[in-house]
């Protein structure tokens, strides 16, 4: 059971005004807000432990070594990863696709190929067109129902010999879909393909396991589960994680310089040069202890009502469409109504306080699908409460009225 009126004294955002209202944050699924818990963690940091990380002998660098390994352990622990060096620190979900992309380019030639789906976000499909025109390797497309899923048969289609990685979200950012991973997972293996799933949009609501789930690569941001910005993991298998080359070069990446020959440090070393976002991996870690606190059933059974009352609410509204409507969702609606640009909608409800995205989502290729321009998207999350939906559709509503 979820306690929201305790939880929401934990966010401190969470009092403020905006335009002369109490503020309503539906935007969750492009950030979430921050526990009082976690921005304490960065404060504490600066403010009593601030040294750079596995180079000094002395106190305080030693003191932030601690707390940024201890955070490796807790998002090893987290995702349930068999060894603590196949958790990459890196600044978030797309610096982690693209260490994965740049990887690869050794390891294909041309005509191979390489899966995408088409509900993926900008950041899991650029980085492979890159990759495709530096190799030569060629990108498929798994194509989506009009209710927003994969079409898994299509997939099977897809797959063969030749398939040497593909690439999938958990869940949509633009529609909420639950892809279901396992599956997808395991026939990519059967071609003897590699498998990176793009969790930014998963992990927020659903505590995945890497040994359950069996995938070489998996990636989220921190500022997505309540930790801060320019902070994510990147999951890999050891054996892939050996296979691919470093993607920076830098200082603490290296075992030995010298101008003839460089060789590298082990993992996960190899893939973290240069000074990192200590204070944000070491908030990173408390943002987990903190979900993990509330847990993750809690969270997603709360979000469910949250998404089922509101579907219902707006489906109230004549006009109004929702896209992407799978059976399992996050707790995420984006819609239009009728011709009125959802730009317009987007403002007007900011006035009365409301924060939702607007637009295409990064995900243009959906909203081409939908021959639309974009959407409005409220994502909900556990400090959300059902009072403040029905101040956002009847916003909604006002802002129909005044656009009609
Ligand atoms: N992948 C997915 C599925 C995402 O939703 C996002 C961000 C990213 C990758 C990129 O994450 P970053 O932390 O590296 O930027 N999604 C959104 C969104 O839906 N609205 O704003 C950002």
């Amino acid at each position: 059971m979820i306690d929201v009126k305790k939880i929401r004294k934990d966010f401190p955002i969470l009092n403020r005004k905006v335009n002369g209202n109490s503020l309503i944050y539906f935007d969750n699924a492009a950030t979430s807000q921050t526990p009082k818990i976690v921005i304490d963690a960065i404060v504490d940091y600066y403010s009593n432990y601030n040294a750079n990380i596995h180079r000094g002998v002395h106190t305080l660098s030693q003191e932030a070594t601690d707390d940024y390994e201890q955070a490796r352990l807790k998002i090893q622990k987290h995702f349930n990863a068999k060894k603590a060096h196949e958790i990459i620190l890196t600044s978030g979900t797309t610096h982690g696709i693209n260490l994965v992309a740049t990887g690869f380019t050794s390891l294909l030639k041309k005509g191979d190929e390489i899966i995408v789906s088409a509900l993926e976000h900008h950041s899991n499909i650029v980085p492979w067109q890159m990759l495709c025109e530096r190799t030569g390797a060629i990108l498929k497309v798994i194509p989506i129902s009009l209710k927003g899923e994969l079409i898994f048969e299509e997939y099977e289609k897809l797959l063969s010999e030749k398939t040497k990685i593909v690439f999938v979200g958990h869940v949509s950012n633009a529609l909420g879909t639950i892809n279901p991973i396992k599956k997808i997972i395991k026939k990519a293996h059967n071609v003897g393909a590699a498998i990176l799933i793009d969790g930014a949009q998963a992990t927020p609501h659903i505590k995945p396991d890497m040994q359950e789930l069996d995938c070489d690569f998996y990636v989220c941001s921190a500022h997505k589960i309540c930790g801060p910005t320019g902070v994510g993991m990147l999951y890999g298998k050891e054996e892939w994680l050996y296979k691919l080359p470093p993607y920076q070069g830098g200082g603490e990446m290296i075992s030995e310089v010298t101008f003839e020959k460089t060789t590298y440090a082990d993992l996960p070393h190899k893939f973290e040069a240069g000074t990192p976002n200590i204070a944000g991996v070491i908030a990173f870690g408390v943002a987990l202890d903190y979900m993990n606190e509330i847990g993750f059933d809690n969270i997603a059974s709360y979000e469910n009502e949250l998404l089922d009352y509101a579907t219902k609410k707006l489906l109230e509204i004549d006009g109004l469409k929702i896209y992407g409507t799978s059976a399992k969702k996050t707790a995420v609606i984006s819609f239009n109504i009728e011709e009125i640009h959802p730009y317009d909608i987007g403002t007007i409800i900011d006035k009365l306080g409301i924060a939702v995205r607007t637009g295409h989502h990064c995900a243009q290729p959906i909203m081409d699908f939908y021959n639309i321009p974009g959407t409005i998207r409220a994502s909900f999350t556990f400090y959300n409460t059902k009072e403040e939906i029905d101040i956002f559709v009847n916003a909604v509503i006002r802002a129909k009225n005044m656009l009609l």
